[in-house]
């Protein structure tokens, strides 16, 4: 491939057979070459952190996430493989630090590159508030702002294309209408089931969001739902009272796409200022066909966004 032909061979190593020939970068086998900009987010509860970094004179961004234990390895922690360094011994008690073996030690990440400014924009620790978005203000300001904006969504059309991601599919239904394809959200590691999170795409072009959801869609949604839980419950063992499956509002896509979620599992974006159950979604417009075209609803804004400048623009925060 061109790109890594171009870069000293110290500079990275890079998997010999990994050109996808879609002009995509390579596959990475460490971080060598990366320099740190800056630490942009940081979360000690979800034992995340966010770095800016450069690569090859181009902006990246990393994401670093501890793992949960594998429970199927703990023969493994308890041996002479793992070294321990006392921190406290006090009459039976003891505490240490304990290095686990490599294999054990797993940390996830998640590196975009080149990633553009809206990239570390979004995954930066920034101010966050609240928008109560009528009808009318959906007209003048989000929707506006929706038509104008190029965030990219090729990931999307590549796995629904099978460019990318296309051994990870659980589920397709290929119909174009009320079809989608199931597979896991970057940000579930595959492993640690009670993690479970999958995404379903849908086929069909031009749904930008729950805003657009009537009862034209109503087959579409519903179908979604029943062959999402199927295929997890077939594949995972995992009971439709065992799952979250939702829609956020606002997405960060704007292809429509459908979130299942373990019950168990923490995911960022499940709060009640971003998260719609499907089917409530689906009784909603049972109940109303028009009901997501009248409703005001409300979503998060975080302050670099341009949806937050939109809104200060229109003085939506002029009262406070
Ligand atoms: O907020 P929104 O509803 O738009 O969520 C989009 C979801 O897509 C998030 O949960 C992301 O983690 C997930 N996602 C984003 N990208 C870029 C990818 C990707 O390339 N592959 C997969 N499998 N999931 C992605």
């Amino acid at each position: 491939m061109e790109k890594t032909e171009a870069v000293p061979e110290k500079k990275r190593k890079i998997e010999a057979d990994n050109d996808h020939g879609d002009g995509s970068p390579p596959i990475l086998k460490s971080f060598e070459g990366f320099d740190i900009e800056k630490v942009i987010a940081e979360n000690t509860r979800s034992k995340t952190t966010t770095l800016h970094a450069k690569l090859d004179g181009e902006n990246a961004v990393v994401l670093l996430e501890k793992t949960p234990f594998d429970l199927t390895h703990v023969k493994n922690y308890l041996t002479g493989d793992t070294t321990l360094k006392n921190t406290l011994k006090n009459d039976i008690y003891g505490t240490y630090e304990a290095y686990l073996p490599p294999t054990e030690n797993a940390v996830k990440a998640v590196v975009i590159h080149p990633a553009t400014e809206k990239h570390i924009q979004k995954y930066s620790d920034q101010e966050m508030y609240i928008v109560r978005e009528t009808p009318e203000l959906y007209s003048k300001v989000t929707l506006p702002l929706l038509q104008s904006r190029q965030f990219s969504m090729q990931w999307v059309y590549n796995i629904l294309e099978k460019k990318q991601e296309a051994d990870r599919i659980v589920f397709e239904d290929a119909d174009p209408e009320t079809g989608f394809i199931l597979l896991p959200d970057m940000k579930w590691d595959r492993k640690d089931k009670n993690a479970l999170y999958l995404v379903g795409i849908v086929h069909k072009h031009g749904i930008k969001s729950l805003r657009d959801l009537n009862k034209t869609y109503l087959p579409l949604l519903k179908n979604v739902l029943a062959k999402g839980r199927e295929a997890i419950q077939e594949k995972y063992d995992i009971p439709a009272s065992r799952l979250h499956v939702y829609i956020h509002y606002q997405p960060s896509y704007y292809h429509f796409h459908v979130h299942f979620t373990h019950i168990k599992l923490e995911a960022p974006g499940f709060g009640a200022d971003r998260a719609h159950f499907l089917t409530d979604v689906i009784d909603n417009i049972e109940l109303m066909n028009d009901y997501y075209e009248k409703r005001t609803l409300t979503f998060i804004v975080r302050e670099q966004e341009d949806l937050y400048i939109k809104y200060k623009e229109h003085g939506y925060f002029d009262n406070e």
